[in-house]
């Protein structure tokens, strides 16, 4: 077999949506005239202006990669460094959790809804003590957290909501971007995300005063002046990264569309097959599609189709597994038995752009054949 044959390329869970080259090279051609490479260069502030318009937010805040975005939407909401408890889903990515403690605050897990993979509205009160002083949600896969009662929730406590919108661009919330949801949202453009810059992400706010401090942190805390006026890192994107952003923006209407089209697909193929569950989509939000998980009845018959789809090439990925609150060497066992047990059960299929319909075929027929 010649693994170099396009039918036998390996299939990964995802592939980057890319640009035809050209137009790629042809933005870096700009870049190298100018000779500017970063330091919220022409691009960057097309990138930001571009995105802005596309996804309907007041302001787009350009940084270096999505985790960097978490720690600066802690940071710009003046909670870092204090100790104060944080409000998380325990069904999510170790990003979430080590940017709350890369800015000096604790994790506190709350438990998920079982049908919608989010966290739970209903849990969150419990884990509310005197020392919290946020909750950040995950919209897991794009699919839109209950932001309403969330909102309820936070207003009635006096907390800050920070939404770990790393998988949410292009998910709206009637109709309107659910990146505009939050005190701050904060989302990856990452190799893996619907939109990418290779690294990269954005906070999102509609407050003047809070994106002004974004963009003092992302620069060492420097004003226009250059002068430092507070505690501020290195979270800026550089024009290399943004001209990958505006080459692939160009085509990210057909890549929102056909994640759609995939994933219908997908579920067409899959929903008659007994002992599958998916994630059911928020009835008031849009979900981007950006990813097809499938739930199975036991972790046993998981590894059975995972093993399976190795053995073709196929390569899907257990998002989110373990579960983070089971991470007991970087913090205290909480246990939130859904969330644990849903990690042990859920798969994530090949889903992208230049994904086959032949070879999705393939992995449904593969799961088919094992159940
Ligand atoms: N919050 C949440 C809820 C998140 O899910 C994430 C990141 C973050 C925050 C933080 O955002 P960033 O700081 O990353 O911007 C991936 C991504 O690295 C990570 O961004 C993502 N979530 C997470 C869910 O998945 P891995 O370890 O699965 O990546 P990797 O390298 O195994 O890639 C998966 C597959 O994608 C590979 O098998 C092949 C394909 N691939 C990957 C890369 C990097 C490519 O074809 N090309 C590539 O360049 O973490």
């Amino acid at each position: 077999m010649d693994p170099q044959h396009p039918e036998n390329r390996p299939l990964y869970v995802t592939q980057p949506s890319l640009c035809p080259l050209q137009e790629f090279t042809t933005l870096l051609e700009g870049v190298w005239e100018r000779g500017i490479l970063t330091h919220n260069g022409p691009l960057v502030q097309q990138l930001e202006k571009e995105l802005e318009r596309t996804l309907e937010v007041p302001r787009f805040v350009a940084v270096a990669n999505g985790t960097i975005a978490l720690q600066m939407a802690i940071r710009a909401l003046g909670l870092s460094g204090g100790g104060g408890e944080i409000i998380i889903p325990s069904f999510t990515w170790i990003a979430t959790v080590s940017a709350i403690k890369w800015e000096g605050c604790s994790p506190i897990c709350c438990d998920i809804d079982s049908q919608t993979l989010n966290i739970d509205p209903e849990s969150i009160e419990k884990h509310i003590t005197d020392r919290t002083v946020a909750i950040m949600p995950v919209h897991v896969f794009g699919n839109p957290c209950d932001v309403e009662a969330i909102a309820a929730i936070a207003d009635k406590h006096g907390l800050k909501v920070i939404y770990d919108a790393a998988h949410a661009i292009g998910s709206t919330w009637k109709g309107e971007s659910l990146l505009a949801k939050g005190d701050i949202s904060a989302t990856s453009l990452h190799a893996t995300k619907l939109l990418n810059t290779a690294e990269g992400g954005g906070c999102i706010t509609s407050n003047p005063s809070l994106w002004e401090r974004l963009e003092r942190i992302r620069f060492f805390g420097h004003n226009d002046q250059k002068e430092i006026v507070e505690d501020g890192f290195n979270g800026k994107m550089t024009e290399v990264h943004a001209a990958l952003g505006l080459a692939n923006l160009r085509h990210y209407h057909s890549v929102l569309a056909d994640r759609e089209q995939k994933y219908q697909r997908y579920l067409k193929w899959l929903k008659e097959v007994p002992g599958l569950q998916f994630q059911v989509i928020q009835p008031h939000g849009k979900t981007n599609y950006s990813y097809f998980p499938v739930i199975f009845d036991n972790e046993t018959t998981l590894l059975r189709v995972a093993e399976a789809l190795h053995k073709q090439n196929i390569y899907p990925r257990r998002y989110f597994y373990p579960s983070v609150n089971t991470f007991s060497k970087i913090m205290p066992y909480q246990p939130t038995p859904i969330s644990e047990d849903i990690a042990k059960r859920i798969l994530c299929l090949p889903h992208y752009f230049s994904l086959k319909e032949s070879d999705m075929e393939r992995i449904c027929e593969c799961v088919r054949q094992i159940i």
